[in-house]
């Protein structure tokens, strides 16, 4: 018998506006609650009340204006400031699942024209998902949905570049740490997928949290 401790898995859910990343979490949550597994649920920004989320959400809106590379720093202050806690829930086997996260962040602002490279580099070492499951849908597709809102990111020509950069940052990830699941089906069929890849991981994990991007140039 091994004597490593087991700890419970990280999982984080990308994708692209109106991709149904709030529907598939809660969805993934209630599942995960009903097989008795101790699940805490994190949304980045998260929330919009703390003096960095004030400031995000202010720039959201476009009731503020920031340098790109300050609202970028933001955003990743925004994560360390829960990085610790993130560690710790895993530790005491709570399964941590993260509506968006780092790869939103650096696909929001290099599709905005800063290098893939300055943009990865303020969320270096951040803990690194075990599983990313990244749900993918067309502008078409999110279009049907009701369409973009009324946020600073929200214009079919800037979803178009996220996108790319998305696909981008999917190429360096293996195929058991990187998922693509077409979330252009109906939601049932999407959750389905979702808890396949999740599922496998609910017994825990006996290797150490990886860090987000170490070692990469
Ligand atoms: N941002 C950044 O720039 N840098 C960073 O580091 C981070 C974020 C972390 C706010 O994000 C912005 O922050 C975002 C990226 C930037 N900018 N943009 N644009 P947010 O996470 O707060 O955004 P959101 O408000 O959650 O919206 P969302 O992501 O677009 O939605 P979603 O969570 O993917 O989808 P949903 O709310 O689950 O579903 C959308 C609608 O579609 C809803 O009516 C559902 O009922 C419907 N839906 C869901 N699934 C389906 C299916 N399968 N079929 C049909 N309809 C569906
Ligand atoms: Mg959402």
């Amino acid at each position: 018998m091994s004597n490593i401790p087991r700890r419970a898995a990280f999982i984080a859910i990308e994708g692209l506006d109106r991709s149904g990343k709030t529907t598939q979490v809660a969805t993934l949550q209630t599942r995960l609650q009903a097989e008795g597994i101790p699940v805490k649920l994190l949304k980045f920004p998260v929330d919009r009340t703390t003096a960095i989320g004030q400031m995000i959400d202010s720039y959201l809106r476009s009731q503020s204006e920031l340098d790109d590379r300050a609202i970028h720093l933001l955003f990743s202050a925004n994560r360390w400031e829960l990085a610790a806690s993130i560690e710790q829930l895993l530790a005491a086997g709570t399964t941590v699942v993260c509506d968006r996260y780092a790869f939103s962040g650096v696909a929001f602002s290099t599709a905005k024209g800063l290098s893939l490279d300055w943009c990865r580099s303020p969320d270096v070492s951040l803990p690194a998902p075990d599983l990313t499951l990244f749900l993918d849908i067309t502008p078409e597709q999110a279009r049907s949905r009701g369409g973009y809102g009324e946020e600073r990111y929200e214009k079919e020509e800037m979803q178009r570049k996220v996108r790319d950069v998305f696909h981008q940052i999917s190429s360096e990830f293996t195929a058991a740490t990187w998922v693509t699941i077409d979330a252009g089906r109906e939601r049932e069929d999407v959750a389905e997928d979702v808890w396949n890849f999740v599922r496998q991981l609910t017994g825990g994990l006996s290797s150490p949290l990886e860090r987000l991007w170490e070692g990469k140039k």
